[in-house]
């Protein structure tokens, strides 16, 4: 490359992220174009047997009666339109440690256990007792990722946080007091701005949040039926409603992150 000062220096690659060299990148990669495509789709378009069970102004929450060895696991989709936000806080505030504790209300205990980078880490939690089933834990990478707009369509890019259950040989399963539940969920947010028509710069009343939110969990063992289904049908549409109005207030007097 030709410097101003007519010095030549080496045109050498950037470095390969440190996450691409993991040796869960392949499955990370794999697993996260998987999700984002399927949380593309309209409950219409991904198969039958969708049922609305929970709605809420523009919140909907959709479930598939799933059971595997008597186990429910049942598959969640859930969306959402928020008004003030953008697709970038919302998959900030959901992915980012430090605030988990604010708005996860079934956790007890969290802890990142790996960095594989600054946008993928190894979390363990453990999550509240629900009588009489055991107490439940996870481990699970999870993964931030930006997800640029293909170039003919207008608008902001869209952001995504996956989560997908894994191993690691200092957190083995089921040694304790928790059965380990296993988990995938996949958060998929897209921005819309409607400028202001005199030019004006664009404010939160400007930007509006469609988020898409897909979660199947295994309880990893014994829990009757009818009081996950309870409890399901009680705590997602909790957590949304939580999680949304949280990013709003923690951003309201901060600059927009698109
Ligand atoms: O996606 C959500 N949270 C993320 C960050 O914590 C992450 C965690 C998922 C764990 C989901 C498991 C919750 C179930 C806990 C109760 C287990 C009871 C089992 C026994 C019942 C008889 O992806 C938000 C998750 C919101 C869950 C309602």
């Amino acid at each position: 490359e030709r410097l101003k000062n007519g010095k030549t220096i080496p045109i050498t690659p950037p470095p390969t992220s440190a996450v691409a060299q993991h040796r869960l990148w392949k499955e990370i990669d794999h697993l996260v174009k998987q999700e984002v495509s399927m949380a593309r789709l309209g409950v219409g378009e991904c198969g039958t047997g969708w049922q609305l069970f929970a709605e809420d102004g523009e919140m909907k929450m959709y479930r598939r009666e799933e059971e595997i060895d008597g186990m429910v696991v049942d598959p969640l989709k859930a969306v959402h339109v928020v008004k003030g936000i953008t697709g970038h806080e919302l998959c900030h505030y959901f992915f980012s440690p430090q605030y988990r504790y604010d708005w996860e209300t079934t956790l007890e205990t969290m802890q990142v256990v790996e960095t594989i980078a600054d946008d993928t880490l190894i979390f363990q939690q453990t999550h509240k007792r629900i009588w009489p089933a055991s107490q439940r834990d996870c481990l699970f990478w999870s993964h931030l990722r930006r997800l640029p707009n293909d170039q003919d369509t207008e608008g902001p890019d869209m952001w995504t946080v996956v989560n997908h259950s894994t191993e690691h040989t200092d957190y083995p399963a089921n040694t304790g007091k928790c059965v380990r539940i296993f988990l995938t969920v996949c958060l998929l947010c897209q921005t819309q701005v409607d400028p202001p028509k005199d030019g004006a710069p664009i404010s939160r009343d400007n930007i509006t949040c469609k988020i898409t939110y897909c979660s199947v969990v295994n309880p990893g063992g014994w829990a009757p039926a009818s009081v996950l289904r309870a409890v399901y049908k009680r705590e997602y549409p909790k957590f949304l409603k939580r999680f949304t109005s949280y990013v709003i207030n923690q951003t309201k007097n901060k600059s927009i992150m698109f």
